[in-house]
């Protein structure tokens, strides 16, 4: 029986299609997540997809995931540039991490360029918008066959 494929999300992503669709777009968080439910049908894999403003609980879930989860992928938001205890959580999985983005933050200011996320990532999808999350969604099917 496959394992899930975890996607987590950090801090005022529930606000997606809601505010500063300028920069974020206007699909909502639960249209992301129907799409990563349909990428995933047929394929034996659940989707775990779950949204958090809490730091603790983000890091919870990504504990979780060491035991039900063959890899995760997380849209850290703002705790990718400024958490080492997202990093060591994410450090003590052994299931692959893709870190994901909806904007590109290289092109964005100066204090968005760093991510301590990326230094547990196997890879970072990022300025592609929504499309950004089935596209990671593809990377963790090709790095989990058989899973
Ligand atoms: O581009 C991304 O996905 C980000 O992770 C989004 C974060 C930002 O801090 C990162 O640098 C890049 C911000 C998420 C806030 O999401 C909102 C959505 C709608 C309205 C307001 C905030």
């Amino acid at each position: 029986m496959p394992k899930a494929i975890y996607v987590l999300n950090g801090p005022n992503l529930n606000l997606l299609g809601v505010r500063e669709p300028e920069i974020y777009g206007y699909t909502t968080l639960a249209d992301i997540e129907a799409n990563c439910a349909k990428r995933l049908e047929g394929t034996g894999h659940a989707l775990v997809f779950r949204q958090s403003n809490h730091e603790g609980e983000l890091i919870d879930w990504i504990h979780e995931a060491r035991e039900h989860g063959c890899a995760l992928i997380i849209n850290p938001a703002g705790y990718g540039h400024t958490s080492v205890a997202l990093l060591d959580a994410l450090k003590a999985l052994s299931i692959p991490v893709i870190e994901c983005h909806l904007s590109n933050p290289q092109t964005r200011e100066a204090f968005r360029h760093h991510s301590y996320v990326s230094l547990a990532a196997k890879g970072i999808i990022a300025g592609f918008g929504a499309t950004g999350y089935e596209l990671a969604i593809q990377a963790a099917l090709s790095l989990t066959d058989n899973a």
